[in-house]
């Protein structure tokens, strides 16, 4: 969609003003730093889920803004389309059962043509599906009847194969279950029959696989969640082995929760196995990641880069990185863009944090400097970093500012049709 004319036309005319902020940044930071988070940047892929690419909506209403992915091919397109613009975006992360493959090869070599692999795959046991024998409004793996335990195993293991299929390596597990009402169901008994639940799938990884248990605080359910915390979460992946992780979702804590502790915590001890970026101001808002709380983010990507170092871990591959939002108001793509723009822009912050000077300050005591170390990073606008990034990988200076200049949502409203509706939240 993006034509290969277009992208350097697009360049060609930013590229003076880029050199002239570039050159300034590069010789502030010294040639060196520069190069080092540079490479980095370029190595940093961030996953598209495929049920934002569509208009999400509340309770309250939908408001679609046309042109959304009538299928999986589309969706696939979609993420191609942002990855051509950023080159940041090459891999996508499907949903079971909105985007089963009827051909996984052909779809597999689809997503290749991208330039895009699959990342984690996402069981979905929250809601019911059309024919479906059992209901999961009580829950699903914590259900007091084993038959819709059973069932809800059985479409995680089937998430599983359409994954292996495509060339996936996880499993995302996020399941709704808990209860709404005090005195509803025991939360021992909800645990065990869930523990026991994740320990059939478990044992249907493959075994270069992991499993994420990502946990959420509250919603649907409103008085408890089985996999509420972190807490829970690495208690469930604890126990199933070493193939079980714990996912992080930003939006999934209670109000002002430390979330960076939380991360590093959870690397300290070989736990964290991947990321839903997103942003909120009062619950599950899945906002654009960084369009609130820049700062909370920057604070997140500075325990992740020092625990993926004192781990030993590749920043790009180390983790799982994928994107959780809804897009209500804006055009999913141009979110998609921003969120992606926002969360490479706060991992370059964090690998510009003097972590000798840091350490030292600590170590003393030196509580002014610690913060002023944290902050001098945090304050420094590396945007042209990013863009200088992108010039090298083959992408746009402005991913945002081409999709605008080319029309892109118009021209898809035009081929898609302005009722177009993806599948998805
Ligand atoms: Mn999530």
């Amino acid at each position: 969609m993006i034509e290969p004319y277009q992208l350097s036309h697009h360049n060609a005319q930013h590229e003076a003003a880029h050199q002239r902020k570039f050159t300034f940044l590069a010789e502030e930071l010294g040639s060196e730093t520069a190069e080092r988070i540079l490479a980095r940047l370029i190595d940093f892929q961030i996953a598209i889920p495929s049920w934002a690419l569509g208009t999400g909506g509340t309770r309250f209403g939908r408001f679609a803004g046309g042109g959304e992915p009538r299928s999986l091919e589309e969706k696939i397109a979609d993420v191609g389309l942002l990855h051509a613009l950023n080159k940041s975006s090459g891999a996508i992360s499907l949903h079971i059962p909105w985007d089963i493959p009827s051909d996984g090869e052909a779809i597999k070599q689809l997503a290749a043509s991208h330039g895009l692999v699959f990342d984690a795959m996402n069981s979905n046991t929250f809601q019911d599906q059309a024919g479906q024998a059992h209901s999961y409004k009580f829950g699903s793996l914590q259900h007091t009847d084993a038959r819709v335990r059973k069932q809800a195993v059985e479409h995680n293991i089937d998430v599983i194969r359409h994954g292996e299929a495509l060339g996936s390596k996880s499993l995302t597990v996020w399941l709704s279950d808990g209860s709404s009402f005090p005195g509803q169901l025991s939360f021992r008994k909800a645990f065990e029959r869930t523990l026991d639940g994740l320990r059939e799938i478990y044992a249907a990884l493959p075994a270069d696989w992991k499993i994420f248990v990502e946990y959420k605080a509250f919603e649907p359910n409103f008085y408890s969640t089985t996999v509420g915390d972190w807490g829970q979460s690495y208690l469930y992946a604890s126990k199933l082995g070493p193939k079980a992780y714990t996912l992080v979702d930003l939006g999934h804590h209670l109000p002002n929760a430390n979330i960076e502790q939380i991360v590093s915590l959870l690397l300290m001890e070989g736990k964290l196995g991947g990321f839903h970026f997103n942003d909120s101001k009062y619950g599950d808002d899945d906002l654009t990641a960084g369009s609130i709380k820049p700062y909370q983010l920057f604070l997140i990507f500075n325990e992740l880069a020092d625990g993926m170092d004192a781990r030993g871990l590749d920043h790009a591959t180390g983790l799982g990185w994928m994107i959780d939002a809804s897009h209500n108001v804006k055009d999913p793509l141009e979110d998609l863009l921003q969120s992606v723009e926002a969360i490479k822009l706060a991992y370059a912050q964090a690998l510009l944090v003097d972590r000798t000077a840091l350490e030292n300050a600590r170590e003393n005591n030196d509580v002014a400097a610690a913060q002023e170390i944290l902050q001098a990073a945090f304050r420094t606008d590396l945007r042209p970093l990013l863009a200088e990034a992108r010039l090298r990988a083959g992408a746009a200076i402005s991913p945002l500012g081409l999709f605008r200049e080319q029309q892109i949502r118009r021209k898809l409203i035009e081929t898609r049709g302005l009722k177009a509706v993806a599948t998805g939240l």
